[in-house]
């Protein structure tokens, strides 16, 4: 159930620039952070009205510059632009600030479109590469300069690290019982990772969270159409990019699946969305393509230190479903890590071989 009714959104509604009729509103509930409508006015959805959560995303402001400006380079033939519905004072999002302090925005809800949670489809994994490689060349127009970081240090692993050791220090002791085998796997990787440096990787402009459910894919001919929730576009390397994708298309069970035994790295998977990638290219360095198969390691893993980190903290960050949700998502983000861990090398071969580089 959602926390607004329709009134109150339909309110909100109407301090946009959208054409005055009836409304109807319908929440996207699949989000861990930011509260998500999709707005009728007849059969297909019209716009997507969407409170940013400013407790994660502190600097509302910047993120939304962020955002303008990368919409005008994210401009191609090949790739489908998304637009802001500007509010009726002309802004690119709404303050509210009597009462429960909140921030809005609306975006055009692209007609025809859809999106994947999990895929067993090549083609859907091959579409997912190409968008991703056209989205960060496009992005090599930005400026990394005129970029907030709209969360600072988001993929660090060193900060990642130091927080779970905080959460862990004051935890309580039947969680850390309960939590065993993930902290377990936690220490054994975070050793395996503990000399992983990225000096010599250019900084680019990235969208920092590629998973497969933010591409929006053309329902009729499953062509990828688009990357969406920009928040966390910012500077970082490509290797984010990557690694987020692998983590959500090359495994074809949920990112919170509690049957292990489903949890697979798929290598038909993997090779087309490699393929996809190398339709954009070159557009990487050498050492760009040498540290991609790092980044299918340290995306899953930086996401299951998170949601382990979240489960010993009391479940302050994340929106959960039931208590132990963070915990049986960061075991099944790293019953993922292992499997990436585990076709290591195979990623390389592939990465080596399908990738050519800029210099
Ligand atoms: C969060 O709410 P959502 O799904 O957009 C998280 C991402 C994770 C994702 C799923 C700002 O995003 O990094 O990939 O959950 N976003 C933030 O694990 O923490
Ligand atoms: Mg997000």
């Amino acid at each position: 159930m959602s926390r607004y009714s329709d009134k109150e959104l339909e309110n909100l509604l109407r301090n946009f620039s959208v054409e005055e009729k009836k409304y109807t509103f319908r929440p996207i509930t699949n989000g861990y952070i930011n509260d998500t409508f999709l707005v009728f006015d007849g059969p297909t959805p019209k716009y997507i009205l969407q409170r940013i959560n400013h407790k994660v995303f502190e600097n509302v402001a910047g993120l939304m510059n962020n955002v303008q400006d990368a919409f005008k380079h994210l401009n191609d033939d090949d790739y489908q632009s998304i637009t802001l519905t500007e509010t009726v004072n002309g802004s690119s999002y709404l303050s509210v600030e009597n009462g429960e302090k909140a921030f809005w925005r609306v975006m055009t809800y692209i007609d025809g479109s859809t999106a994947y949670n999990t895929t067993e489809d090549p083609k859907v994994a091959f579409e997912a590469g190409k968008v991703i490689a056209k989205f960060n060349i496009l992005l090599q127009k930005a400026n990394t300069a005129d970029y907030v970081d709209t969360i600072p240090q988001f993929h660090d692993l060193d900060l990642r690290k130091r927080q779970f050791e905080e959460a862990l220090r004051s935890a309580d002791p039947s969680k850390k019982e309960t939590a065993k085998d993930a902290l377990l796997f936690t220490n054994k990787v975070l050793a395996k990772l503990a000399d992983l440096k990225f000096n010599g990787l250019p900084i680019r402009v990235c969208h920092n969270d590629t998973k497969l459910n933010n591409i929006l894919f053309s329902k009729a001919t499953k062509k990828a159409l688009c990357l969406i929730d920009l928040d966390t576009l910012m500077r970082g390397y490509f290797l984010y990019d990557f690694g987020d994708a692998v983590r959500t298309i090359v495994n074809t069970a949920p990112e919170d699946e509690q049957d292990h035994g489903k949890i697979v790295f798929d290598k038909g998977l993997f090779d087309a969305f490699v393929d996809g990638l190398s339709a954009n290219v070159p557009f990487l360095s050498k050492r760009e393509i040498d540290t991609l198969p790092w980044g299918a390691v340290l995306m899953p893993f930086l996401h299951g230190i998170r949601a382990l980190t979240d489960y010993l903290n009391g479940n302050i960050y994340y929106k959960i479903a039931y208590e132990n949700q963070n915990l049986d998502r960061s075991l099944s983000l790293f019953a993922f890590t292992q499997k990436a861990l585990d076709h290591f090398s195979y990623m390389t071969e592939v990465t080596q071989k399908k990738l050519p580089s800029i210099d």
